[in-house]
């Protein structure tokens, strides 16, 4: 076999394509950050679940192995090895050497690879520092090796072989990943997790390798598909029904699968994805789903004569307490919007509107008792959105966002520039008299908080308005809330919550981002959160004072006092046991202080994380409190 490594005129070409992938890595998989980084093993997992959705691959494993580069392999055809007529390479050097290569053999229609995602193999080559592709066919394997995209050999045939499969190794090139190049397992694990809801039945493993001490696997393969998310998503709120509903059909070559439940929650959790990709801001998919579950459960309503006159549902009021995955398979998706997230297809709209209908109305004639449980939940809503509007009527003159009606504690900054204002939410009033003594006036804020603030995962929305320490809140950031909130309103572009290092400090914590999450979201995603990190000790020796943040740094900062006599070390149990003075040096001074930024990943573990956590069902909340004590980093992917 010819083993040499000469270019002919077409691979010039490549190495362009190829280059400018490395010269931009932005361009192709959005930033070159953590989010990019796991994107590369996206792509190549895309790959395999292509292969799965047409029927030829049942298993496909992720392996993280102990040098940290990344290991995907499936038990499909393998990817085709031909020589092309007119290069002179083989179809698999294509898949990794040009550009939106994907696809280029396949008549199958959902493909992911070529998606959102899809920018192909080539690009996780191209930013590879090591490339290795094994290929099972036909009972030979074959292999082929890259550098930076650059190939070392063509692909040469490595002896017999009884298996069928593509296995791909790739180690990511630091010089492209400059902040790292560490895969997260919990990343990764969330995201296989959720391929494996939506590709019914496809199993997929993952392992990691890196600590001999810490060796990792998950396994997920689930039989019931998205109903099964819908049972995942739930688990530890409370079911108004048992069972899952399940709609699906297809037309137009459009495929269109719904599963759905309702809870005895207030919020609602429309997941949808199109070819298996996310789409967070939603689109015509989602549109369908609405306006029809609307219509229908008003004509159920009406046939059954559960409405009182002038009665009907809006579509919040059908949509209150629901959990629902919509999954479309379209061979031609347009993906717009700011993220390129929302799906476009108008055609999507009609047919997931009758496939709905049709679905839904057979759904409620089967299951009267179901039928009668959802339109009561619709029902109480409609009736609590009508009631609310009628008290908020009443007390337009004096609503309490427009003017309190009582004392806010807001120690506001002089500073009217909300780019260098920062506002301390601060646990108790003692906390709050130190820290209003200790800030700097000029640019941070203080507004105190007493007792626990409500938990707004139980409570309807009129209700949380209700609470003091809300409305003291809402008015200070200045942004509204809901619907009304506006970012660009915003009074400060640092939310700092700062509590005790307990539990207490770290329930109100939770507290505090489960309302920031539901209400005032856009603070998340503008970075605007942020958690203080006060000292859990105090070591001190004569003129000698040093803080610690942790026990670790606590035994460091031990060894570097003398040893002849003991120092003192005073354990912090609150911020009251600081001074104004210990409090702003150690925690509030920008030039010593650590903040933490919140930040949420664009997926669905958030919302579930926070309604396990503050909804009604004990046990899983006790275990992931156990699970994840520093659940905070968590959240900081
Ligand atoms: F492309 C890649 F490197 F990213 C990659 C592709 C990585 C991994 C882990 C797997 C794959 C892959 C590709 N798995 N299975 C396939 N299958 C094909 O490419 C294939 C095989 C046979 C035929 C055929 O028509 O006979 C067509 C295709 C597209």
């Amino acid at each position: 076999m010819n083993n040499t490594n000469t270019y002919k005129g077409s691979n010039i070409q490549i190495l362009e394509g190829l280059e400018a992938v490395r010269k931009r890595p932005g361009m192709y998989i959005g930033s070159t950050g953590p989010r990019g980084l796991h994107h590369l093993v996206w792509e190549i997992v895309d790959n395999s679940i292509d292969e799965a959705l047409g029927g030829y691959c049942t298993h496909i494993e992720v392996t993280i192995l102990p040098d940290g580069s990344i290991q995907v392999n499936d038990d499909g055809r393998g990817i085709p090895i031909d020589i092309h007529p007119k290069t002179g390479e083989s179809a698999a050097e294509a898949v990794f050497t040009i550009l939106h290569a994907g696809g280029k053999f396949d008549g199958s229609s959902y493909k992911v690879s070529g998606g959102l995602h899809g920018v192909g193999a080539s690009v996780v080559n191209a930013l590879s520092e090591h490339l290795l592709v094994e290929i099972h066919k036909d009972g030979l394997k074959y292999q082929q090796e890259y550098i930076k995209g650059v190939r070392l050999y063509p692909l040469k045939e490595i002896g017999e072989t009884n298996l069928h499969g593509t296995y791909v190794t790739f180690k990511p090139d630091p010089e492209i990943f400059i902040e790292t190049v560490k895969f997260d397992y919990e990343t990764l694990r969330h995201h296989l997790q959720q391929s494996a809801f939506l590709n019914k039945g496809l199993k997929i493993s993952l392992y990691d390798q890196r600590n001999p001490e810490r060796l990792r696997e998950n396994h997920y393969q689930y039989d019931g598909g998205i109903s099964e998310y819908v049972t995942f998503l739930n688990k530890g709120r409370k079911t108004l029904h048992s069972d899952v509903i399940y709609i699906s059909g297809k037309a137009e070559n459009i495929e269109v699968e719904i599963a759905m439940q309702y809870t005895e929650d207030y919020n609602t959790y429309v997941y949808s994805y199109v070819n298996n990709i996310y789409t967070l801001e939603g689109g015509t998919h989602e549109e369908g789903f609405r306006n029809r579950l609307t219509t229908t459960l008003n004509q159920y309503g009406k046939a059954n004569n559960i409405f009182r006159k002038d009665e009907s549902f809006t579509g919040d009021d059908t949509r209150e307490g629901i959990t629902t995955v919509i999954s479309v398979r379209h061979p031609n998706p347009q993906f717009e919007g700011q993220t390129k997230s929302k799906l476009g297809n108008t055609e999507v709209r009609r047919i997931t509107s009758q496939i709905l209908g049709e679905g839904l109305d057979r759904y409620l004639a089967e299951n009267p008792s179901t039928a009668r449980t959802i339109i009561e939940k619709a029902l109480l809503s409609s009736r609590a959105r009508i009631a609310a509007k009628k008290a908020r009527d009443a007390t337009r003159r004096k609503s309490p966002l427009e003017s309190l009606g009582f004392a806010s504690k807001l120690a506001d900054c002089r500073s009217k520039n909300p780019a260098v204002s920062e506002i301390y939410i601060v646990e108790g009033d003692s906390a709050g008299g130190s820290a209003k003594q200790g800030r700097n006036a000029e640019f941070q804020a203080i507004l105190p908080l007493r007792g626990k603030v409500l938990n707004v995962e139980k409570a309807r929305v009129e209700h949380v308005l209700d609470n003091k320490e809300i409305i003291s809140m809402i008015q200070a950031f200045g942004t509204g809330i809901g619907k009304e909130f506006n970012i660009n309103n915003a009074r400060y572009h640092k939310v700092i919550i700062m509590t005790d290092a307990d539990v207490d400090g770290a329930h109100i914590r939770t507290l505090l981002l489960t309302f920031f999450y539901r209400y005032m979201r856009g603070l998340f995603e503008k970075g605007y959160i942020y958690i203080a990190q006060p000292p859990l000790y105090k070591v001190s020796q004569n003129r000698k004072v040093e803080y610690a943040y942790s026990d670790v740094e606590l035994q460091k900062i031990l060894e570097t006092f003398p040893k002849t006599s003991k120092p003192n070390i005073q354990r912090y149990k609150g911020l009251g046991e600081m001074n104004a003075g210990q409090l702003w040096e150690t925690t509030m001074d920008p030039k010593n202080r650590t903040l933490l930024q919140v930040q949420l990943d664009a997926s669905t573990e958030a919302d579930s994380v926070f309604s396990m956590l503050m909804g009604d069902d004990v046990e899983p909340r006790r275990e992931f409190i156990e699970e994840n004590a520093v659940y905070v980093e968590n959240l900081d992917i």
